[in-house]
């Protein structure tokens, strides 16, 4: 595996390539064209100039997390050819630079989603947390600004402004969209893009709905191992595989995550590890990544990857805010570098003592 952090981009991220560079380890960023639209090409250019910054750092880029998907692809419209050509012009472009992981997710309307952005601890850290109760409560129209201030002035992923203000539009457009039409829209998506994957053996790596089932009534199917292995059943190419993301299939408890890591072998590209403490069933929040902070045993899950031969990036994920530091939630440096330090060090016993 490589250790990797993900990297938003100057002006879009708090942290600095520099601090990144000095995180025991950690040897390349996970990154984007932030500014980017869904559906927009991003030119060969754009993504130079990205890859020379990043480089000029000393570190390189691992993979891109994300090129987003546009709603019309997700909803089979008439007019997603358009927008599939274009993502297949963004893809040749990657190709041509030499990236060859692409992070994506197939969720309508929203990325992850969360109830609280900043729920103390008892150690006074902040995370990001959960509560069913409170979605059932809530309209999805005022989600977005009840967590919006405790965003720190950031962006976050999925949620931006634009998007949230056609938030009823959004919905009425995946009206007609339940599950098995969303499998189909993946389908086809996937089918026309594997020939350029395979010509610039690009691996793309769905990441996993979250939470893992289905909020405010949107179809969500990438969600367990069943409907993975349905997912790269119907496009049988060994550049559609996963993202592995532990806090997002681990938000259903019935998902045991060292197994499916194990049936994921040869398609799993990429892996993002995280824990998460439990207050019940259907109540979590974002624990630091050491086992005993959370609910999963995050050793089984590295020793999983391991026995799999992983040897793609991994990145940690969420982290608590701590020490005072003011950043997009989830991303700040502190808590996503002792992440990165506790994995690297469960990996380095793996090795040792398995080989
Ligand atoms: C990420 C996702 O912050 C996160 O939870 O893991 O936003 C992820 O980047 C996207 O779903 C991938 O497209
Ligand atoms: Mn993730």
């Amino acid at each position: 595996m490589e250790m990797t952090l993900r990297w938003f981009g100057t002006g879009h991220d708090t942290v600095t390539l520099k601090q990144i560079r000095q995180i025991p380890g950690v040897t390349g960023v996970i990154t984007t064209l932030y500014d980017t639209e869904p559906g927009e090409v991003w030119s060969r250019e754009r993504i130079k100039a990205l890859k020379d910054e990043v480089e000029a750092s000393g570190l390189h880029i691992s993979g891109i997390e994300s090129v987003n998907i546009h709603d019309a692809i997700k909803v089979g419209t008439p007019d997603r050819d358009m927008y599939i050509d274009n993502y297949i012009e963004t893809l040749k472009n990657l190709g041509e630079e030499d990236i060859h992981l692409v992070c994506y997710n197939f969720m309508p309307v929203f990325d992850w989603t969360r109830t609280e952005l900043a729920r103390k601890r008892a150690d006074g850290s902040t995370v990001l947390a959960y509560s069913q109760k409170t979605i059932d409560s809530i309209d999805p129209a005022d989600m977005f600004s009840s967590i919006s201030k405790d965003a720190n002035g950031a962006v976050l992923p999925g949620w931006e402004p634009e998007r949230m203000a056609k938030i009823k539009e959004l919905f009425e457009m995946y009206k007609d969209v339940d599950e098995e039409k969303l499998f189909e829209n993946l389908k086809y998506f996937l089918e026309r893009i594997m020939p350029v994957c395979d010509k610039y053996d690009i691996n793309m790596a769905i990441h996993p709905d979250d939470p893992a089932w289905s909020v405010f009534g949107l179809p969500r199917i990438i969600i367990n191992l069943d409907n993975i292995m349905r997912m790269m059943k119907m496009v049988d190419n060994p550049h559609n595989g996963v993202t592995f993301c532990a806090g997002s299939y681990g938000t259903n408890r019935a998902n045991d995550l060292p197994t499916m890591i194990r049936a994921l072998k040869g398609r799993l590209h990429f892996a993002h590890v995280r824990n998460l403490k439990f207050n019940s069933d259907d109540d979590f929040e974002e624990a630091a990544h050491l086992s005993s902070d959370g609910s999963f045993d995050m050793y089984e899950i590295m020793k999983a990857l391991y026995e799999i031969g992983f040897e793609g990036p991994i990145r940690p994920d969420h982290g608590r805010m701590i020490w005072d530091e003011v950043a997009m939630p989830g991303y700040g440096l502190y808590d996503r570098a002792l992440g990165a330090t506790y994995l690297n060090g469960l990996w380095e016993a793996i090795v040792k003592s398995c080989s």
